[in-house]
């Protein structure tokens, strides 16, 4: 639930980065620390294994400025994608107010994409949040590879409630921020008043 408080005129909001392990969602925070300026970002801190999986999570804090006179923050986390951290990625969805589904484009992770989205689903579930109404964008992340499903495959397959999607290489950055401006949009015209001026824009 984002955090809109009138009395000191601030406005947080939190975005998580989901999906399956190894599917980029590390390396799109990564890109985006790096490309944004320094007054606007606080420290990224991740809490890795020794093979730099994220092992709990990844965050980074975004300053916005202000937008209609709020001083707005966006906090970005990623879930460690490894099927065993499953109790992580419950408590880091917690008050989640937007989400962007990094899926892994190669054709035999296809398996694994569907797997992460169905305990997406069910753990928004379980937190009383109906998936369809959740501010969330697909992202067809590792698009440079060989062997990737089609765009249409991937629809197909993992978007049948028709969210924005953007075909990405978080490696260098294809979609990265195309997919944080959309889903940051989304989650500000979802909030009471209906701030709908993207930052990024
Ligand atoms: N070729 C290619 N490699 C990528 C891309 N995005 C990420 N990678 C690589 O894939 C590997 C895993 O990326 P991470 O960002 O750590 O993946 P993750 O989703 O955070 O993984 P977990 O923390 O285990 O859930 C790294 O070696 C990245 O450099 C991409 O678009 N193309
Ligand atoms: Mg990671």
């Amino acid at each position: 639930m984002s955090f809109v408080n009138y009395h000191t005129k601030e406005i947080n909001c939190k975005i998580v980065y989901y999906g399956p392990g190894l599917g980029g969602k590390t390396t799109n925070i990564q890109y985006v620390y790096q490309k944004v300026s320094g007054d606007q970002k606080g420290q990224i801190i991740s809490l890795n294994t020794e093979n730099e999986r994220t092992l709990f999570f990844d965050f980074l804090p975004l300053d916005l400025g202000e937008i209609r006179g709020f001083r707005t923050r966006f906090h970005l986390y990623t879930v460690p994608g490894q099927v065993f951290y499953e109790a992580s990625r419950k408590l880091i969805l917690r008050g989640v107010d937007g989400i962007i589904f990094v899926a892994d484009s190669q054709v035999e992770k296809m398996e694994a994409n569907l797997e992460s989205l169905a305990g997406l689903e069910k753990n928004l579930a379980e937190q009383g949040y109906d998936i369809k109404t959740v501010p969330l964008v697909m992202q067809w992340n590792k698009q440079d590879l060989p062997n990737t499903s089609s765009e249409e495959e991937l629809q197909k397959q993992l978007n049948k409630w028709n969210f924005p999607a953007y075909s990405a290489c978080a490696r260098t950055g294809q979609g990265v921020f195309e997919s944080l401006k959309m889903v940051s949009k989304m989650v500000l015209m979802n909030l009471k008043g209906g701030l709908s001026t993207s930052p990024f824009v």
